[in-house]
C-alpha cells in the first residue's frame, strides 16, 4: 500500500551520528589517498639501469668468446656475474641490487673486456648522481679484492643508462629473452598462447602472402627453416616473410632474395631436412623482433632437456592453423628411445632429434614445420635447437615431434652464409 508521510518523517530527522560517521569516513579515504600518493611519488622503488665496462688483465681473450653460445663465454659471463652479486650483496646497496648481467665480452689491449648491465631498484629520493659515485665506489674495491681476475674499474666507467638503451644493447645480441630485456629474473610462460615479443625470432614463411611454414630468424638478414617446406614452389619471389606474434597483423613483412635448400635433402627419409632464407634488404631488430642464438657444432642438447616449440600450426593433424602464435613445452628424447620399435623404429638418422611429453600430448603439428625447438641457458639466453620436421600425426604417444638437429648443420650454416 502507498503512504507518502513516511518518506517526509525521514528525511526530516537526520541523525547527528549518522553524520558524523560519514564526515570520519570522508576524513579516512582523504587521507589514505594522500598517503598513498606520497608513498608512490617519494617512497616507490623503482628501476635503474648502470652500464659499466669491466677490464679484466688477466683472462686471455679467444675467439671462442665470440660466441656468446660457447662454453668459454658462459663460464667466464657466470663467474663475473657471481663475483657482482657477491659483491654488491655485501655493500652497502645490499637492498638497492637486484641483478648483474655480462651483455658483451670483447678483447682489450690486455686480456678482455666485459660490458656489464646492473639493475637496481631505489625510489625516487636516492638521486642519480650519488648513485654513480657509490656503485663506482664498490665496484674499485674489486681491484685489490676480486678473488682469481684481475679487474681494472675507472671511475667515469659507471653510467646510468636509460631502459630503452639498455634493451637497444640486448637487442643486437642473440637470444635475448623479454625477461632479460628488463633485467628480471625469469619469465612465466603460462598457457599456449605467446604474447607479443615472447618469442622474437619467430617468422611465418608466407606463399603468396599466405602462411606456409614456421622460420627462425638467426641474424637481420638470414632465416633457418626446413627444406620440405619447398617441395612445391622455390621461386624466392613468390615467397615473403612476416614477423610478430599475430598473422593477422604482422610487425613487419620482407620480401626473399634467396632460398639455399639442403643439396642433400631427400624427402622419402626427412633426411638433411634444412634450408636457408635470405631476406631481401633484412630487417632491423626491435623488441620484438631479433635474432636468436645458434648453438656450437660440437655441442649436444642432454636428454630430457626442456625446451619449447612455437608456431602457428594446427592443434591437430588435418586441423586449420591459428592466427595467435603458440607455444609447447617439451623434453628432449634420446635417439635410441625414439628409435625404438614401438616408436620410429630406426627411421631417426643423427641429422635429427626427437622432442614429447612423457604420454604425448604437447607436439609439433601441420604448420609449424620450419618453427624452432628453444632452449635457454642459465642465463636465460636462448638457442635454436631444432627445427620443425616431421612426425607421425600429432601429439600421440610414443610418436613424438622430430625434429632436424641444428648443431649437425652448424658447418654447413656457416659455409652458406658466414654466420
Ligand atoms: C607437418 O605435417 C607435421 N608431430 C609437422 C610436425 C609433426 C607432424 C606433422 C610432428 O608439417
Amino acid at each position: 500500500m502507498y503512504r507518502p508521510g513516511r518518506v517526509a518523517s525521514a528525511t526530516r530527522s537526520l541523525n547527528p551520528f549518522v553524520v558524523g560517521i560519514f564526515v570520519v569516513a570522508g576524513v579516512v579515504i582523504l587521507g589514505v589517498t594522500i598517503g598513498l600518493l606520497i608513498h608512490f611519488l617519494a617512497f616507490a622503488q623503482k628501476p635503474y639501469l648502470y652500464q659499466s665496462n669491466l677490464h679484466i688483465t688477466n683472462v686471455e681473450y679467444t675467439s671462442q668468446l665470440d660466441s656468446p653460445t660457447s662454453q668459454e663465454y658462459r663460464t667466464l659471463s657466470r663467474t663475473i656475474e657471481n663475483l657482482m652479486n657477491e659483491t654488491f650483496r655485501a655493500s652497502s646497496l645490499a637492498r638497492q641490487f637486484r641483478r648483474a648481467y655480462v651483455v658483451r665480452i670483447r678483447q682489450g689491449n690486455q686480456g678482455v673486456i666485459a660490458t656489464l648491465l646492473l639493475k637496481f631498484q631505489f625510489t625516487g629520493r636516492t638521486t642519480g648522481a650519488s648513485m654513480n659515485t657509490r656503485i663506482a665506489e664498490i665496484l674499485r674495491q674489486l681491484q685489490n679484492n676480486s678473488g682469481t681476475m684481475t679487474i681494472n674499474v675507472s671511475s667515469e666507467n659507471v653510467q646510468p643508462i636509460p631502459a630503452e638503451a639498455a634493451q637497444d644493447i640486448l637487442i643486437r645480441e642473440c637470444g635475448s629473452s623479454p625477461e632479460l630485456m628488463t633485467l628480471s629474473f625469469e619469465r612465466i610462460i603460462a598457457g599456449t598462447q605467446a604474447r607479443a615479443g615472447d618469442w622474437p625470432w619467430q617468422a611465418s614463411l608466407q606463399l603468396n602472402n599466405a602462411h606456409h611454414c614456421g622460420a627462425i630468424l638467426i641474424s637481420n638478414a638470414w632465416l633457418l627453416t626446413a627444406a620440405h617446406c619447398f617441395r612445391s614452389v622455390r621461386d624466392p619471389r613468390r615467397w615473403s616473410v612476416t614477423f610478430g606474434y599475430l598473422l593477422s597483423n604482422p610487425e613487419r613483412r620482407v620480401n626473399v632474395r634467396r632460398i639455399i635448400i639442403h643439396p642433400n635433402y631427400i624427402a622419402e627419409t626427412h633426411e638433411n631436412d634444412i634450408a636457408l632464407v635470405e631476406l631481401n634488404g633484412g630487417v632491423t631488430f626491435t623488441k620484438n623482433i631479433h635474432r636468436i642464438c645458434l648453438p656450437q657444432a660440437n655441442q649436444n642438447i642432454p636428454v630430457g632437456a626442456s625446451v619449447y616449440v612455437t608456431g602457428w600450426g594446427s592443434l591437430q593433424p588435418g586441423g586449420t592453423g591459428v592466427n595467435v602464435l603458440r607455444q609447447g613445452a617439451v623434453q628432449i628424447i634420446s635417439n635410441d628411445n625414439c628409435n625404438a620399435p614401438q616408436s620410429y623404429n630406426g627411421l631417426v638418422t643423427s641429422g635429427m632429434i626427437c622432442a614429447g611429453t612423457p604420454g604425448g600430448g604437447t607436439d609439433a603439428c601441420q604448420g609449424d614445420s620450419g618453427g624452432p625447438l628453444a632452449m635457454a641457458d642459465s642465463r636465460q639466453i636462448w638457442s635454436v635447437w631444432g627445427i620443425v620436421s616431421w612426425g607421425y600425426e600429432c601429439g600421440l604417444p610414443d610418436r613424438p615431434g622430430v625434429y632436424t638437429y641444428v648443431p649437425y648443420y652448424r658447418d654447413w650454416i656457416t659455409q652458406q652464409t658466414g654466420i
